[in-house]
């Protein structure tokens, strides 16, 4: 590529918007050839230059069809977890947000809402002793529901800090009953081309999938968040299930899964199937290891005007660096 390397806070937003105009420009050239796609260019590219800032807030305010979850929060804060900053004001975090599958902009909110949340089946299968479909309502009454204040550092050199409600993935492996012959845990997003429109780019490998090692994903910081802020999760931030990994940049937390599947063979996640050179599958956050563009030393804070140093596994060492040892060949950190 041409585009100069420079540090992560001399660059322009959308500069640092990866999965949006680096990847949207080079498939839309390589989509160009086929012809018809052409049509779709002009919108794309406007897209990816839109101004990040939202002007309209959602809140809590943009749940209009009432969620049938919502009686369960808010849920008691288990303290083990701490910031060290303050907490990303809600109308910011429910604004600006990554979910492609309503388009590349941060501005999706109001499109996620087209999004149906039941009826909402989770299928859990692959290397298990059972595989089994489960209603997300008789899921989340089996889970040990809890509150968690967790930092998140995206690749893309924002960072946000949200009290997420949910339960630890740990639960839902236990009640899986995986095999012992099971090494990963495959995640995937619900497809639905006609309620998002996003997953009409044919140029991106739909749907959004991602993985974990079993011992990443039983790991107690792992967490399936179902809710924010004390409320039921909003369908922009991954309703009705997301994934929560604070030590690793935040395309690995994926939104809307609709399957866990547990499987001996390496997943390929989304964006790794689209840039292996700079998404792999540990995607660990590292300071040290700059993005193939920018730099990661640093983060831009959402809804405040500072940056903070990034921190090694986003400050999380203690909880998963014990993870990686003997992994030192892998390329732990992209
Ligand atoms: N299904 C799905 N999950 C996704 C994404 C996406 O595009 N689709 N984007 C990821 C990225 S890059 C980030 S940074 C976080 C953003 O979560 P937030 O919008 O709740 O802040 O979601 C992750 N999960
Ligand atoms: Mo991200």
């Amino acid at each position: 590529m041409l585009i100069k390397l420079k540090r992560g806070w001399e660059l322009p937003e959308r500069a640092a918007t990866p999965e949006a105009v680096f990847h949207d420009r080079r498939r839309l050239l390589k989509a160009a050839a086929a012809g018809p796609i052409l049509l779709a260019a002009p919108a794309l590219l406007t897209a990816c230059d839109e101004a990040p800032a939202p002007t309209a807030r959602a809140g809590g305010a943009v749940a209009a069809e009432p969620d049938p979850s919502a009686h369960l929060y808010p849920v008691a804060r288990n303290l083990r977890y701490r910031l060290d900053r303050d907490q990303t004001p809600e109308a910011d975090a429910t604004t600006y947000n990554n979910y492609y599958e309503f388009g590349s902009s941060k501005n999706i909110w109001k499109k996620a809402q087209a999004l149906p949340l039941r009826p909402w089946t989770v299928v859990i299968d692959g290397l298990v002793e059972q595989p089994f479909e489960i209603g997300i309502d008789e899921l989340l009454a089996k889970m040990p529901l809890e509150e968690r204040l967790y930092r998140h550092r995206c690749v893309e050199a924002w960072s946000m800090a949200v009290p997420w409600s949910g339960f630890p993935l740990k639960a839902l492996v236990d009640l899986a009953k995986p095999l012992g012959s099971a090494k990963y845990l495959r995640m995937t997003t619900f497809h639905d081309p006609e309620v998002a429109s996003g997953q009409k780019a044919p140029w991106y490998p739909w749907p959004y999938e991602e993985g974990l090692t079993i011992a990443e994903a039983t790991n107690e910081l792992a967490f399936i968040a179902t809710g924010i802020y004390g409320k039921p999760m909003p369908k922009q931030n991954g309703a009705p299930l997301r994934l929560a990994v604070p030590w690793k940049y935040g395309f690995k937390s994926a939104k809307g899964i609709v399957r866990f599947q547990f499987t001996e063979i390496r997943p390929v996640s989304f964006w790794e199937e689209i840039q292996s050179s700079e998404y792999g599958f540990w995607a660990n956050v590292n300071p040290n290891v700059p993005h193939p563009r920018w730099s990661q030393a640093s983060e831009r804070v959402l809804g405040a005007n500072h940056r903070l140093e990034t921190q090694l596994f986003n400050g999380y060492g203690e909880f998963v660096a014990e993870l990686y040892k003997g992994l030192e060949g892998e390329k732990l950190f992209m």
